[in-house]
């Protein structure tokens, strides 16, 4: 085997958006497509980390078409660029959070995990690799900004080149294996992962609850990577029946679906869960095992609602037992979680859109738990969102409370009033018309303050500007928010995840103290704030979209 130094071109575009770089599979198989953004990453990781030289890289993806492949490539590439060693899940399956954890606990360099969330998979579908560093989060925007850089500016590759597939490792066998001078790891994607969950839960409670039938749950893996780790945990280990388990065979196109865990997309779920023999539990996560959503019995939580009582109730799991420092949340989640951080008299932070923004707020113990509107909740134990994570503190909250899922959130509610939300999608719109809507928008925020719109007076108006406390980094233009007085809220933002045209979320919220009113539909409750947000962003006209996509 010898390294090869292949000449190349830069391709236009290899931006890593809000997580990661997400393109249609049918642009990452062009030839060196792969190949330059994975040397980009390498160059601008070794820049920032010292050396790639002897190194650590922690490898794998969501199992999504594709994903064998490039798992090949990277393994022969980060021979040929000098790492020490690569530890990849078997089969080059590791879910995001599972990565974040293996990252941390082997003080890796960093990781690389193939996969594009939520979207669709196959080989009409969406793939994406994102970049992890040393703290096991997602690469900080100074990074990203390098990465993007460098993959302008490339001239070549480094690579082992065997012919392609007869240098192959063999990542289904669990050891030890060498590829040059490298060691290859195959790791089993769940240990390390199952085994900081048990040193956070209450896993003999949780299981003496489930096991007595008083906890009955249904979880929907959605064909995506989290069907492996809810086999070991909430079936091996906390004695749940197999049948609560759905969808927990990965398939490489999630078996055609959306691999995204909302009212929308789980809708077998949904079923079993507003069903004549509901379980008291149900939840969900998406294609890469970050995102989850929560639901009781005939009963719906908001991600920001389940922040906000994670938050509220953390104190009864062990791992959380001492109290938690600080809450962050992203910028478009619900302002829920703000009152229970005041309750307890700690820090919340409001960030931008993205996992990334979270990481130095964790790093330097300012904040426990973390979440964001978009299905997405997780706290310092990895530097990831963590599907399975949420699963587990609603578990462990349940089996102490010994109360309902739709109870508890109605406590909460009496105690810190409701915030209605709610979040309209516009999938696929012209880019032009999306990029003139923001500026229309933008154009407005110095005017708005002290107008009336029915009901609601606006007491601020801004695109949002972020300065991270710890490192001082800037990052403006994150979303036009419409603040109105006694805490309702429009927020406007373009999707960095999405790969066709473009995508204009609308973010609304209304708030409500009185417990006679927290009983209503959040379409309907919300209606007067979806029509300001119409007036205000003229989406009808601009996009000439009637209604959204998708509501979440
Ligand atoms: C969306 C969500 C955001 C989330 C991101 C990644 O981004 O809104 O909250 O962090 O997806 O989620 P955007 O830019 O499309 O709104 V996932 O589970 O990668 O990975
Ligand atoms: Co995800």
């Amino acid at each position: 085997m010898t390294t090869t130094t292949v000449n190349t071109k830069p391709f236009l575009g290899q931006v890593p958006g809000t997580s990661g770089l997400r393109k249609a599979v049918s642009v990452f198989q062009q030839p060196h497509y792969v190949e330059n953004f994975v040397q980009s990453i390498f160059n601008a990781a070794g820049a920032s980390h010292g050396q790639t030289a002897g190194q650590t890289l922690i490898l794998g993806g969501d199992g999504r078409f594709y994903n064998n492949h490039v798992i090949q490539v990277i393994l022969k590439m980060a021979a040929a660029n000098g790492f020490g060693r690569v530890m990849v899940g078997q089969n080059g399956i590791l879910s995001t959070p599972a990565t974040s954890c293996v990252i941390r606990k082997h003080k890796a360099m960093g990781g690389i995990i193939l996969s594009a969330s939520h979207n669709p998979g196959g080989p009409d579908g969406d793939f994406g690799i994102k970049f992890n560093t040393a703290n096991g989060g997602p690469a900080p925007e100074k990074i990203t900004a390098d990465i993007y850089a460098r993959s302008l500016a490339i001239s070549h590759y480094t690579i082992f080149d065997s012919g392609l597939d007869s240098g192959d490792v063999d990542v289904a066998q669990l050891g030890l294996k060498r590829l040059g001078d490298m060691d290859v790891e195959v790791i089993d994607p769940v240990a390390d992962y199952a085994e900081l969950m048990e040193s956070l839960f209450d896993f003999n409670k949780i299981s003496t609850m489930i096991k007595s039938g008083k906890l009955t749950i249904c979880f929907d893996a959605m064909h995506a990577v989290n069907g492996p780790y809810a086999q070991d945990i909430l079936v091996k280990r906390l004695g749940a029946h197999s049948g609560s388990l759905i969808n927990c065979v990965p398939l490489t196109d999630f078996g055609g679906g959306h691999p995204d865990p909302n009212l929308a997309h789980a809708h077998q779920l949904v079923e079993i869960m507003n069903g004549p023999d509901a379980p008291e539990f149900g939840a969900a996560s998406d294609g890469d095992g970050d995102r989850n959503m929560i639901l009781g019995r005939n009963f719906f939580v908001t991600p920001s609602d389940s922040l906000a009582v994670l938050a509220a109730n953390a104190k009864l799991v062990p791992g959380y037992s001492a109290g938690i420092a600080g809450i962050a949340r992203s910028m478009p989640t619900s302002m829920a979680c703000d009152r229970v951080a005041d309750d307890l008299g700690v820090a919340c932070f409001e960030t931008p859109t993205g996992w990334k923004f979270f990481g130095n707020l964790m790093d330097s113990d300012q904040v426990t738990l973390c979440g964001e509107e978009s299905f997405g909740t997780g706290s310092n134990h990895v530097r990831e969102k963590d599907g399975l994570w949420a699963v587990l503190m609603w578990l462990n909250i349940l089996a102490v409370r010994e109360q309902s899922v739709e109870d508890i959130m109605r406590d909460h509610w009496r105690r810190f009033g409701r915030n209605y939300y709610s979040r309209h999608d516009y999938e696929e719109i012209d880019l032009d018309a999306a990029n003139a809507l923001v500026e229309h928008l933008r154009g407005q925020t110095a005017t708005l303050k002290g107008q009336t719109f029915g009901a609601y007076r606006v007491e601020a108006a801004d695109d949002f500007s972020y300065t991270d406390p710890v490192d001082g980094s800037v990052s403006a233009k994150q979303g036009v928010r419409v603040l109105f007085e006694g805490g309702s809220r429009i927020v406007f933002r373009l999707s960095g995840t999405g790969t066709k045209g473009a995508t204009l979320r609308v973010y609304v919220e209304r708030f409500e103290t009185d417990p006679s009113h927290h009983d209503q539909d959040t379409q309907k409750t919300l209606a007067d704030l979806i029509k300001i947000a119409e007036e205000l962003a003229q989406i009808h006209h601009r996009t000439g979209r009637a209604a959204p996509t998708v509501i979440t």
